[in-house]
């Protein structure tokens, strides 16, 4: 009798990549930097070269049939994106260059004009730089002040020690969903409820989880949520805002310029209605349409299948790099925090230096990252200079994970050598 091997996800995308199918330095490519970038379904390279090649041409002005065609394309991918986060209103969807831009519009836009002295933003200690700098930007221009979420004693976001930092003064929350470097989920629901009963807003950095599992901004009941296109098999130069109605109406315009106004006299000017008052000048428009095709792309497979598929690769990861001595994983153990956690790891390995450990497995076609992650007040809190991160996605395999625990060992091996 034969066994057939039940195909899993990644055997079943695996060809729409063609990147993935390549070697580097000789190897073939494990490419696990998908938290700094995803890789490309040929649905996304393909939408993007038929805009270009069949209907390119500006959105929102031509009465002709191209710019039509476009603007209907255009539009659809923000009803694409509405849908995927289960927005109320296709109107709460803003496109941005990606996810920084959109920290630093409502930094920008809300933040400077509803801050005051004394007014209190709270932080966590594990944020990524585009959701630590703009408030640090908004805190010196209004003097509203920055108070930060330390850890628990798994390296997760730290709940009772958040709700000693509520109280009347607090007027924004902004924090990660899933770290990237932590890797652990973290309670947002929980942080929307108690910080709603302050009359605080909240303002979620979902960047490492709308790429990697179902995220509904309507049961969370964020008042703003971001992501980065180029992370969830879009391309580059494209993110978005989500932002509750009541709230972006309310919200004077970030940039000035066309697209955005309603009438423009010489001297002062109205402004178009939602979303458009926060898109200035001629958007990403071909981008656009490609993250509408990766939005599809996911939601084809199923954000539930992917996340199912990808904690099955973490709790493999896991097992595989406990096995090696000297070895520390950062962020909470995968299913001891209850929330689970997401398919990378944040690593040291003894005295050797993350850059080291990355440039030779380089050397044997595996793609990790070494340094802050952008994290660096993260990693100050934790005392270390660096760490070295694997991060997986939906197109990764337990084979692809044997490979780089072997090239690690054998990096770990060559530096034992040196040492002894
Ligand atoms: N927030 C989080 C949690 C991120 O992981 C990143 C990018 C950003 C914000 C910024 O995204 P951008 O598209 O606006 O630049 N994180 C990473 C990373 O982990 N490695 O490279 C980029």
């Amino acid at each position: 009798m034969t066994f057939t091997k039940e195909k899993t996800l990644a055997d079943k995308v695996r060809a729409d990549f063609p990147i993935l199918n390549q070697e580097v330095n000789g190897k073939p490519l494990v490419y696990f930097d998908n938290a700094a970038t995803s890789q490309k379904p040929l649905l996304v390279l393909n939408t993007l070269r038929d805009y270009y090649e069949q209907y390119n041409s500006n959105v929102h002005r031509g009465a002709h049939t191209l710019s039509s065609k476009a603007t209907d394309a255009y539009e659809a991918a923000r009803d694409k994106v509405a849908k995927f986060v289960n927005a109320a209103s296709r109107q709460e969807i803003v496109f941005t260059r990606n996810a920084t831009e959109a920290i630093n519009l409502v930094a920008y836009s809300w933040g400077m004009s509803n801050l005051q002295p004394g007014d209190e933003i709270i932080l966590s200690v594990m944020e990524h730089h585009s959701n630590l700098v703009p408030w640090h930007f908004v805190a010196q221009k209004t003097g509203a002040v920055l108070k930060f979420v330390e850890l628990t004693q798994e390296e997760t976001f730290d709940l009772e020690h958040f709700s000693t930092l509520l109280s009347d003064k607090t007027k924004l929350v902004s924090t990660v969903h899933v770290s990237n470097t932590l890797g652990c989920i973290n309670p947002v629901k929980v942080i929307c409820e108690q910080a709603h009963k302050y009359g605080a807003k909240v303002l979620i950095d979902a960047c490492q989880s709308v790429p990697h599992m179902p995220v509904n901004v309507q049961q969370i009941d964020c008042d703003w949520l971001v992501a980065s296109g180029h992370k969830m098999c879009g391309p580059t130069g494209i993110g978005f805002l989500y932002g509750k109605l009541e709230l972006l109406q309310a919200m004077p315009p970030f940039l000035g310029g066309g697209e955005m106004i309603a009438d423009v006299f010489l001297d002062h000017s109205t402004y178009a209605d939602l979303p458009h008052k926060f898109e200035a000048g001629t958007p990403a428009i071909g981008e656009t349409i490609a993250l509408g095709a990766a939005v599809d792309y996911l939601s084809s497979i199923g954000m539930d299948q992917i996340y199912a598929y990808e904690s099955e690769l973490t709790s493999y990861l896991f097992e595989q790099l406990g096995k090696i001595p000297d070895i520390r994983i950062y962020g909470p153990k995968p299913k001891v925090a209850g929330l689970g956690r997401a398919a990378l790891a944040a690593f040291t390995a003894g005295d050797i230096h993350a850059n080291d450990l990355s440039t030779l497995l380089d050397q044997e076609g595996v793609a990790i990252r070494a340094g802050h992650h952008c994290t660096q007040p993260l990693h100050r809190h934790l005392v270390i200079p660096a760490t070295a991160r694997a991060s997986l996605s939906f197109y990764n395999t337990r084979e692809e994970i044997d490979v780089f625990i072997k090239a690690l060992k054998d990096t770990l091996d060559f530096f034992g050598g040196l040492f002894s």
